[in-house]
């Protein structure tokens, strides 16, 4: 069901190295580009009509208009089942209060008398967010990407998911219903890279905007790399990650449930479990059978995942080279199962969320901790982190220098000007002191 790397006895290699031996999925966005290059160019020349056609090529469905009446979001959350709702709403809830708490305040240096810098944090204005459809409608995504959005102050928030043929075109009611909990009513039925470029050029029917987040498909993601540089992206979102960190502390019925939870996203899910326990790796690996077939997704998602070239059981000597191994691998999710699991979990270095012990699964972040589950995959929780506030907000430096303040630095503002063959940017202070360079006191 699952390989095994075996990394005991020799000392690991360092850094890269160490990577290359690590499970990882295929995720060419690279490839993928050229494809979604005339989907965007369509959109960019048709606007709409494009939308609506694609639409029809894609979803199946003729659309008589790209905009989801607000009428339809209301209908939604009247239809939510009264349990689904109460969920959500919890979810907010908690989202709301880790949200919130990550707001910026405006900060202001004095760097000398009379210099100071001050940074202003401003939300971005217009922001797209993205719902996927198809295999993926998850309501707790567009909670994900609202939440931190309008908590940044966002004023103009538009989100778009594909439209479903079964539902006369509009997207899936539970999308819909989630908008109108959290008093989203710009919503588009748009999906993939269509609704990528619909956002990046705007349309007849929706109005272009600044920055584009949210996870999708590998179309989402290339669409996205098309358009980095005109409007700003959150990530490219590859597929979901569990990387588990276990000793033979850990219960296997856990470790097993928590492996199989991520599997049943995608095929390309991947599954890791890095333990010095061979114990726990062949009660784990027994235990995946009947859990596995007493679920779900079993073959269009979960065996794949689970069998895939990117899911293993990494062996190793012990915790500190368990720690290497999950540091270079960089995992979207790490849950420590271990012995003193948060001492443990203060060495981690690269993750995109970590979760301690045996009562904070990954389910648990996916819905209702607080945390944001929209986190970097493929290795980028070595340099990225996780859809947050800070995402919408820009922090702009404001300078203000008296005249005396000025002059006090500005030999040296000149004679770096000089030294990068610059020395119209020397003038420029020299003009502002009869063209000369003030003394230095
Ligand atoms: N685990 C996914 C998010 C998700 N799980 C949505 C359930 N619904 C990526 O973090
Ligand atoms: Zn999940």
């Amino acid at each position: 069901m699952i390989s095994r790397i075996d990394l005991r006895g020799d000392a690991l290699p360092e850094g890269p190295a160490l990577r290359d031996l690590l499970p990882r999925a295929e995720f060419d966005v690279q490839a993928a580009l050229e494809k979604v290059r005339p989907i965007c160019e369509a959109v960019h020349h048709r606007g709409d009509a494009a939308l609506i056609d694609f639409a029809e090529k894609f979803d199946g469905v003729r659309l008589d208009q790209v905009r989801v009446p607000v009428a339809a979001l209301t209908r939604a959350l009247e239809e939510l089942d009264p349990a689904v709702r109460a969920a959500l709403e919890e979810s907010i809830r908690r989202a709301r209060l880790v949200h919130r708490e990550q707001r910026r305040t405006t900060h202001t240096t004095q760097v000398v008398p009379g210099g100071s810098v001050t940074e202003k944090w401003v939300p971005v204005e217009r922001v797209g967010l993205y719902a996927p459809g198809g295999r993926a409608v998850y309501p707790s995504s567009v909670i994900m990407n609202v939440v931190p959005a309008q908590e940044a102050g966002v004023e103009s928030l538009a989100l778009a998911s594909p439209a479903q043929a079964e539902f006369g075109g509009l997207p899936h009611p539970t999308i819909l219903a989630a908008c109108a909990l959290l008093g989203v009513d710009e919503v588009y039925a748009a999906g993939g890279a269509t609704a990528v470029a619909m956002f990046a050029y705007g349309t007849e029917s929706c109005a272009p905007t600044n920055l584009v987040t949210g996870p999708g498909n590998i179309w989402v993601a290339a669409a996205k790399r098309y358009f980095t540089g005109k409007i700003g992206i959150d990530a490219e979102a590859g597929p979901t990650e569990i990387a588990i960190l276990a000793d033979a502390t850990a219960d296997p019925v856990h470790v097993a449930s928590d492996l199989i939870s991520q599997a049943e996203h995608d095929p390309l899910a991947a599954a890791v479990l890095v333990t010095d326990s061979v114990e726990l790796a062949d009660a784990v690996e027994k235990e995946l059978e009947p859990q596995v077939a007493a679920t779900k997704h079993i073959d269009d998602r979960i065996v794949p995942a689970l069998k895939g070239k990117q899911s293993a059981i990494v062996l190793v000597d012990g915790v500190d080279e368990g720690l290497r191994v999950v540091d270079a691998y960089g995992a979207e999710h790490l849950e420590i199962q271990t012995a003193d699991a948060a001492a443990v979990a203060d060495r981690v270095r690269n993750a995109g969320a970590i979760f301690i012990g045996p009562w904070a699964p990954v389910s648990l972040g996916d819905y209702a901790a607080g945390s944001n589950h929209v986190l970097p995959t493929g290795g980028c929780a070595c340099h990225s982190s996780g859809l947050s506030v800070q995402s919408f907000l820009r922090g702009i430096h404001i300078v203000d220098y008296t005249k005396d303040a000025l002059a006090e630095v500005a030999h040296h503002v000149v004679t770096l000007a000089e030294a990068e063959d610059l020395p119209a940017h020397g003038a420029a202070i020299k003009a502002r002191f009869g063209w000369k360079v003030p003394e230095s006191k």
